[in-house]
């Protein structure tokens, strides 16, 4: 068929942007993100490129999100996602990034052919996406230029409409397994929430889960989407009570607001609102939920946060020593997998103590998770929240059908079969992780004091640097050294040098207009003071000066 005309004309609906000379559209961290009124052309032509590659993929389901997660509520963002769950193959960025920046309609349909021609792709061929959205207004607008791109292409389409960024992962998973061996479970948002009940009540095993979780959904798509899991929780048969705060989907301008992971871990406190009870154990979701931070207010010292490191040790921990428990410890490798952003104490804890070897990948889930599935079990988590356990099929195979030596060894294996269910396999997921989290407080009986007291991080700070052209600044070393602009990696180092124990990176965000800055040093001063040297550096070279 030639879809020339229609996308053509189509196109001319969802018109393009243009940008100031020299400057263009980028397939970022998380796909294209920026504010919400430059995204309707950018989402259409995401649209062409998901048709092309379900189309290139023997017709598998491609997904398409709609979302800006942690950024504010004026922005946006779009992003594919591939037909097992994972993030689109980095070799197709290039591509989403080509046809974004056509300058006309005719030179778009051209791009759309010659691609098409370049990857031997048949355009004859059947193709499907499916695509949900956060709750932006926005994402109305959006999600309509998407589906005009599918029409054109004659494509087919599901809307599954608001979800969680990875309950659009698990959908088009479960899309692309149904009915086979590999079923990841039933293809409807109430099949995830089933498949997550079932599996937290195996993994719980009876234990009891201390008193009330109160998780601020930073009123986003999180907020309704726990409040309807909550309520496929078997009654009786685990006693979880979650207290949701911050649900408020109705007035936009509130997502993200002094509230969820992203504020909780770059201001370092707990959100103002609700009044913060002492010694209650408390949890933050991002705007799509797939972050996650724990903290609570200490009668004594203060606010105390339970970041992605620390989440990333309790689970390596928890789950190493399953394993062992198991008897498979000779048989399967685990791994973690960190960023430059990981405390220095929580690399020290995982490699000195739990023994396991640690990689350190770029910023980007993209990025973690490949490298994750190098390990017969992958922990990654990134230290803002975002993160999740891959199990390979042999390790699961395992727990499954290892036959078990003594009642111990029974029970570790149904626990990892059930935390294997429970974690979600294919991106970081809030709602999943926590309760993961809750699953392995409630095994250890554990407060989130006794968590803590695992080892002590370093004062740490991030800072949020916007410069007139964040383009400038290059990385190289999994971004922990500056290769460009000339001489700043230089300056950074002479500023780390005048501290103990320190540590300090800076680089470009790929989802916000800015560049960000990190330190750690032995003391809360000196990383506050570092960091603010190395902003300025920043600052200057961003100048162009
Ligand atoms: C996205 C990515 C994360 C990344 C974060 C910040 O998170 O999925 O992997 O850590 O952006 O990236 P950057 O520092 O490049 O801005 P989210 O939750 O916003 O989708």
């Amino acid at each position: 068929p030639n879809h020339d005309d229609k996308i053509l004309a189509a196109s001319k609906r969802h018109p393009i942007v243009p940008l100031e000379k020299g400057q263009f559209y980028k397939y970022g961290t998380a796909g294209f993100r920026m504010r919400a009124s430059l995204l309707e052309g950018i989402t259409f032509r995401v649209g062409l490129l998901a048709a092309l590659r379900s189309r290139k993929l023997n017709s598998q389901a491609i997904g398409v999100m709609v979302t800006a997660s942690h950024n504010p509520a004026a922005d946006n963002g779009v992003k594919i996602v591939d037909p097992m769950g994972e993030m689109l193959e980095q070799d197709w960025e290039k591509y989403a990034t080509g046809l974004v920046n056509c300058q006309s309609d005719e030179e778009l349909v051209k791009q759309y052919n010659e691609l098409a021609h370049q990857l031997k792709i048949d355009l004859k061929a059947p193709a499907k996406v499916i695509y949900g959205r956060d709750t932006r207004p926005s994402g109305h607008k959006l999600v309509s230029a998407l589906a005009d791109a599918l029409e054109a292409t004659d494509t087919e389409y599901v809307d599954h409409k608001l979800l969680t960024t990875p309950q659009l992962h698990y959908l088009v998973r479960a899309t692309n397994t149904e009915g086979t061996p590999l079923s990841y479970g039933k293809v409807s948002e109430a099949g995830y929430y089933e498949k997550l009940a079932h599996a937290f009540v195996r993994a719980m095993k009876n234990k009891k889960i201390d008193g009330t979780l109160t998780v601020d959904c930073a009123n986003g798509i999180g907020g309704p989407k726990l409040s309807e899991f909550l309520k496929y929780i078997p009654k009786g048969k685990v006693n979880l009570d979650v207290k949701v705060v911050n649900d408020d989907v109705l007035r936009p301008e509130v997502l993200n607001l002094d509230c969820g992971a992203d504020f909780v871990k770059t201001k370092q406190r707990a959100p103002p609102i609700p009044k913060p009870q002492p010694g209650a154990r408390c949890c933050s979701l991002d705007g799509d939920a797939d972050r996650l931070m724990y903290y609570w207010i200490d009668p004594e010292r203060g606010f105390f946060m339970l970041d992605g490191d620390r989440i990333s040790s309790l689970a390596a921990s928890f789950i190493g020593d399953l394993v062992e428990s198991a008897g498979l410890k000779h048989d399967i490798r685990i791994g973690v997998v960190q960023t430059a952003y990981a405390n220095g104490a929580s690399t020290n804890y995982i490699t000195q103590h739990l023994k396991l070897p640690v990689i350190c990948t770029p910023t980007g889930v993209k990025h973690l998770h490949h490298v994750a599935q190098s390990f017969d079990i992958g922990v990654y988590f990134e230290a803002n929240g975002h993160g999740t356990v891959l199990f390979s099929p042999d390790a699961l195979t395992a727990f499954k059908e290892k036959q078990p030596q003594s009642p111990a060894q029974k029970d570790a294996l149904e626990t990892l079969a059930a935390l294997g269910d429970l974690i979600n396999q294919t991106v970081g997921d809030a709602i999943s992780d926590m309760l993961m989290v809750e699953v392995i407080l409630a095994h250890k009986a554990w407060s989130l004091r006794d968590w803590a007291m695992t080892y002590s991080d370093l004062p740490n700070r991030l800072v949020r640097v916007e410069v007139g052209n964040k383009d400038l600044f290059h990385t190289t070393d999994a971004e922990r050294r500056l290769s460009h602009p000339e001489g700043a990696q230089q300056e950074i180092d002479d500023a780390v040098k005048k501290y103990k124990d320190a540590r300090s990176f800076a680089r470009a965000s790929g989802t916000e207009n800015a560049c960000r800055v990190y330190a750690e040093a032995a003391t809360r001063s000196e990383a506050n003071e570092l960091a603010e040297r190395v902003a300025r550096i920043i600052e200057r070279y961003g100048s162009g000066q």
